[in-house]
C-alpha cells in the first residue's frame, strides 16, 4: 500500500472527471483538488447538493452542470463515478469498453490508505455491523476510521491515516462495482436478498457484485445461514442456526454468542434486539477476531451498543401503543427481519420506491405477524396488489396520512412500525429525513 500524498505515480498526470456532485462526488473533488490533481466535476442537476460547498472551498473548481457527454469524457483520462450513477448506462459502458479508466471513491481510497482495512457488505445489517465493529476496536484501545456507505465518505477518513490503527468500511454494491484494488484484512457479505433490482439484471447479478468484496481479502467471512454469501471452502463462517460455524449461537440455556464453542456473551445482555441482530453481532465478532481484538473489548462493545437511529428504533408509547421507526428498511428483506422481531400485534406502515423488488417475499410474515398494513407513496399500489390476499391493506398518499390512519386503528398493546421496504426518494431526501418526519408525526399525535 502507498502513503498519503503518494497516489500511484502512474496517475499523477491524469485528468480526472468526477461524475456526480453528491456526498461522494464532493469528497472526491475535494481530495483531488487538495492534492493538486487536474479535476473537473459534472452533475446533470442545476443545483447539485454539494455545489455551494465545493465552490466555497475551491473557488476555481471546474464544474459542469449538464448531462454527461462524449466530449466531456474525451477530455478526461479517468472517470470517478458516484455510486448513485450506474456505470452500466450505454454511455459509460462504451467508455469502459474503450479501455478508459472508470473508478469510484473507494478505489482512490485504496491507493492512499496505509492501515489495515476491514470491510462489510450485504443487503441488510451493514451499518449496524460496521458501527459495532468500530466500537469493539475502540474498546480495545485502538484508533479506527469508520466510513463508506454508512454516510462518511471513505476519502474523508484519510486525513487521520497517520494516527489510525484500522479502517472499517461499509461498502455498497454500487461502490464495489467501481473498486478493484482494495486490499482487505477481512471482508464479509452479511446476507443477500433482493435490493436495487432497478440497477441489476437479476439477483445473481447483484450477488456476484457483492461477492467481489472477497477478491482481495485475506480472510473471507460468510454467513452459513445464507448460501448466497459463500465464497469458497476456506471461508470462516458465522451462523445463528448451526454450532458448526466458527462464530455461532450456543443454544443454552443460557443462549450465548460463541467463538468455536466458547460462549462469550449471553444474548440477554445485548442491547440490540432480534435474531437478525445476533447474526450481526457474530459477524462483527468474526471480523474483530481477525485483527486480534480482545474478547473483553468485544464484550464491552456488545453490552453497550444500543443500535443506530432509524433501525427498529423505539419512538414513543401513545395510549398504550408502541411506535417504532425502522425507516432504514429500504428493501423487503430488511422489513422481514424487523417484522419477525416483533411479538406484539403489529400495524405496519410501508411505502416509497420499491426498486422493482418482489414484495411477495413478505406475504408469509405479514399473514403471521401483522393485523393491518397501511401503504403510501409511489409504489403503494404494487404493495397493495402483492399483499392484499394475505393481510388487510389500506392505501393512502403520504406517510402523514398513514400515521393518522394507524393511530385510529391501533389498540392498547399494539405496535405500529414504519418499516417501509422501499427507498424514500419519491417523497424525502433520504431515509433519515423520512424517519425524522415519522418521529415528529408520532410525537405530535393528539
Ligand atoms: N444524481 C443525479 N444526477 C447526478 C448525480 C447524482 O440525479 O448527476 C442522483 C443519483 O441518481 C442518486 C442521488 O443523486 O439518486 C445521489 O447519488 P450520489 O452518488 O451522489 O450519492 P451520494 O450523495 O454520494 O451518497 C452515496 C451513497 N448513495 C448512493 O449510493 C445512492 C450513500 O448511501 C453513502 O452514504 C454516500 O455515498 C457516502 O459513501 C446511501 C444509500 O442509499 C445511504 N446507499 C445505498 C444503500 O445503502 O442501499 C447503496
Ligand atoms: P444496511 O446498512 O445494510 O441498510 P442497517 O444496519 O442500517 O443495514 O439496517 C437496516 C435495516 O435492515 C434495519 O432497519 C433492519 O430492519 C434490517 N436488518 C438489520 N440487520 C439485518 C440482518 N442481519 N438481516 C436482515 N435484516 C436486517
Amino acid at each position: 500500500m502507498q502513503t498519503m500524498n503518494q497516489l500511484n505515480p502512474v496517475h499523477l498526470d491524469q485528468r480526472y472527471l468526477v461524475v456526480g456532485l453528491g456526498l461522494t462526488g464532493y469528497s472526491v473533488a475535494h481530495y483531488l483538488l487538495q492534492h493538486g490533481y487536474d479535476c473537473s466535476v459534472q452533475d446533470d442537476r442545476n443545483q447539485p447538493p454539494y455545489l455551494e460547498r465545493l465552490l466555497k472551498n475551491h473557488p476555481g473548481a471546474r464544474v459542469i452542470l449538464q448531462e454527461l457527454t462524449e466530449s466531456m469524457i474525451q477530455a478526461a483520462d479517468c472517470l470517478v463515478v458516484s455510486p448513485g450513477i450506474s456505470i452500466r448506462s450505454p454511455l459509460l459502458k462504451k467508455v469502459a469498453e474503450s479501455g478508459k479508466r472508470i473508478i469510484g471513491d473507494i478505489e482512490l481510497f485504496a491507493e492512499a490508505a496505509t492501515k489495515p482495512v476491514l470491510a462489510i457488505t450485504g443487503s441488510n445489517g451493514k451499518s449496524t455491523v460496521t458501527s459495532l465493529l468500530g466500537e469493539m476496536i475502540k474498546a480495545d484501545g485502538k484508533a479506527v476510521g469508520v466510513g463508506g456507505n454508512i454516510g462518511l465518505p471513505a476519502l474523508e477518513l484519510l486525513a487521520r491515516d497517520h494516527e489510525l490503527d484500522f479502517y472499517v468500511l461499509e461498502l455498497s454494491s454500487f461502490q464495489l462495482e467501481t473498486t478493484s484494488h482494495l486490499e482487505l484484512m477481512a471482508a464479509t457479505v452479511l446476507n443477500v436478498s433482493e435490493d436495487h433490482m432497478d440497477r441489476y439484471e437479476n439477483l445473481q447479478d447483484y450477488q456476484d457484485c457483492k461477492k467481489t468484496i472477497y477478491h482481495n481479502a485475506r480472510v473471507c467471512i460468510s454467513n452459513l445461514d445464507d448460501e448466497l454469501t459463500r465464497y469458497g471452502t476456506e471461508d470462516l463462517l458465522f451462523s445463528i442456526t448451526s454450532e458448526h460455524a466458527d462464530y455461532h449461537l450456543l443454544d443454552g440455556p443460557p443462549r450465548m454468542l460463541a467463538i468455536r464453542g466458547q460462549g462469550i456473551i449471553d444474548v440477554s445482555q445485548l442491547k440490540l434486539k432480534g435474531r437478525h441482530n445476533w447474526a450481526n453481532c457474530l459477524a462483527a465478532i468474526a471480523l474483530a477476531d481477525q485483527v486480534g481484538i480482545s474478547v473483553q473489548a468485544m464484550q464491552a462493545a456488545l453490552q453497550s451498543f444500543s443500535g443506530l437511529d432509524h433501525r427498529s428504533q423505539w419512538v414513543a408509547r401513545h395510549h398504550g401503543v408502541d411506535w417504532i421507526n425502522d425507516s432504514k428498511a429500504t428493501n423487503p428483506g430488511a422489513t422481514l427481519a424487523a417484522i419477525e422481531g416483533i411479538d406484539e400485534s403489529l400495524i405496519l406502515l410501508a411505502g416509497g420506491q420499491g426498486k422493482s423488488a418482489d414484495m411477495g417475499l413478505l406475504c408469509g410474515a405479514l399473514k403471521q405477524h401483522v393485523k393491518q398494513v397501511v401503504v403510501y407513496g409511489e409504489d403503494a399500489a404494487v404493495m397493495q396488489s402483492a399483499w392484499q390476499d394475505c393481510v388487510a391493506v389500506q392505501i393512502v398518499d403520504t406517510l402523514s396520512q398513514a400515521v393518522t390512519v394507524a393511530s385510529q386503528i391501533a389498540q392498547p398493546g399494539d405496535v405500529v412500525m414504519l418499516s417501509p421496504a422501499c427507498a424514500s426518494f419519491d417523497q424525502y431526501p433520504g431515509f433519515e429525513a423520512r424517519g425524522d418526519h415519522f418521529c415528529e408525526l408520532v410525537r405530535s399525535l393528539p
